[in-house]
């Protein structure tokens, strides 16, 4: 809480001093310039560099410029009356955007459920799987048991415990009786070295090719990308990138045919400060976009951070998880892609990415009870873990499960939770993954 404190403080400073106050010209000094000395009648406060502003620094040197010639041949103000004024409009407009800021504060302290702690909820024969010490962000199991987990996720104002590394995609059989992660070799002329891997979905074509599509975020931006998944090399071939200007800060991705998807964008600023302002403001310009090689357009918007994505298993809805509303949307999809908003399901906790019970229906999911803890990371005092499922969600009473919860002692940040023939695996942001029976 400290450390947010201070970065909002921070902004607060930055806002005000990059605030400006920048004299209106007088009549006379509109009519002829140069005034000899014109005072300062009005003063506008505005933000420095903003549209109108006069344009960043060339601006400033003309506000220079206009200070210049407001004062005589001594130096002094000429019109001290009108300065005071300006100073006293500044104070009064610092006072309201601090008021407006601690207003803001308090809101996403709720939004990120800051005072949330989770009593634990225990299930039988959990263990962690070796290999994974990085993350599993999120996990796509296929009919057959093969479940695909990717990791290393690097991203921006969340921890890392291997920042330089890069990620790698696991596959673990869970037919086995104790599955290992096996880490699936990438085919070349695809840049490994860059690779940060986040949500993914799969795909069975007609011919039973299995495509695999991989959030990535290679140097902080969004692409996707599809590999083709070959069982008996244990292999992934790279096929293509996907590039578009409305895939700008993808998080999760549901496969709708070989190559095409319904993507969530978790936020409209890419850029890391502006991320947080969009946050922090409690901006809902987040949204759903559906891509395929001859379309590519938003499906749905509004959302203060659309999240995990997923598919019924009749494929007639879609779900979306708004991490930062601690909700899960229920889209119907219509013949053209289109989406239309169907009913909202609340909950008390982050929702990250959402799985199916292609069986039930049911929806399982990986969550963050504190989402303070999970953006300010502290060794003291360790982000939770907590999986839901979800029953009947369509019906007017859906049931709430919480199915497994720990304080981070075991799991730290889950975001995912994917079941196959009772039993659950469960995948974190940046840190293992838990494997149970249910
Ligand atoms: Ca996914
Ligand atoms: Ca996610």
């Amino acid at each position: 809480m400290q450390s947010l404190t201070h970065l909002f403080l921070y902004k607060v400073y930055i806002f005000i001093t990059e605030l400006e106050v920048v004299p209106l010209p007088s009549p006379r000094e509109r009519s002829r310039e140069p005034a000899e000395s014109p005072g300062w009648p009005r003063a506008a406060v505005r933000r420095a560099g903003s549209p109108g502003s006069g344009h960043g620094r060339a601006g400033r040197g003309r506000a220079r410029q206009r200070r210049a010639r407001g004062r005589d041949g001594t130096g002094r103000d000429a019109a001290e009356p009108g300065a005071a004024m300006g100073k006293l409009l500044a104070v009064a407009l610092v006072g309201i955007a601090a008021a407006l800021a601690a207003e803001r504060l308090l809101a996403f302290r709720n939004r990120l459920n800051a005072s949330r702690e989770v009593a634990p909820v225990s299930l039988p024969n959990c263990r962690l799987i070796k290999g994974i010490e990085t993350g599993s962000e999120d996990i796509d199991i296929l009919p057959n048991g093969l479940a695909f987990i990717s990791s290393g996720l690097k991203y921006p104002g969340l921890m890392s415990f291997a920042p330089d590394k890069p990620g790698e995609i696991f596959l673990m059989d869970l037919n086995e009786d104790n599955p290992r992660a096996v880490e699936l070799r990438i085919s070349r002329g695809f840049d490994l070295a860059s690779f940060n891997p986040h949500g993914i979905s799969t795909y069975i074509d007609r011919d039973d090719t299995v495509y695999l599509f991989v959030v990535n975020h290679p140097h902080q931006k969004s692409t996707v990308e599809l590999f083709k998944f070959v069982e008996d090399d244990n292999s992934l071939v790279h096929l293509k990138t996907i590039r578009h200007d409305l895939l700008t800060s993808v998080n999760d991705i549901v496969a709708m045919g070989p190559d095409s998807f319904y993507a969530t964008n978790d936020h409209y600023f890419t850029d890391f400060l502006l991320m947080f302002l969009e946050m922090f403001l409690g901006l809902t310009w987040s949204n759903v976009v559906y891509y395929s090689p001859k379309e590519v357009k938003e499906v749905a918007s509004a959302f203060y951070s659309a999240n995990g994505i997923n598919v019924s298993p009749d494929r007639k809805y879609i779900y979306v998880a708004d991490v930062l509303d601690h909700s899960i949307y229920v889209m119907e999809k219509h013949a053209n892609w289109s989406l239309t908003h169907v009913k909202t399901l609340q909950l008390d906790t982050l929702v990250d990415n959402l799985s199916i019970d292609p069986r039930t229906g049911d929806i399982w999911t990986g969550c963050h009870p504190n989402g303070m803890k999970l953006f300010y990371y502290d060794p003291e005092n360790l982000p939770a873990s907590e999986v839901l499922r979800i029953q009947n969600i369509l019906s007017d009473e859906p049931v709430v499960t919480r199915v497994y919860s720990d304080n981070g002692s075991v799991l730290q940040g889950s975001s995912v939770a994917s079941i196959y023939e009772g039993k659950l695996l469960i995948g974190t942001v940046f840190h293992r993954a838990l494997y149970c029976d249910l």
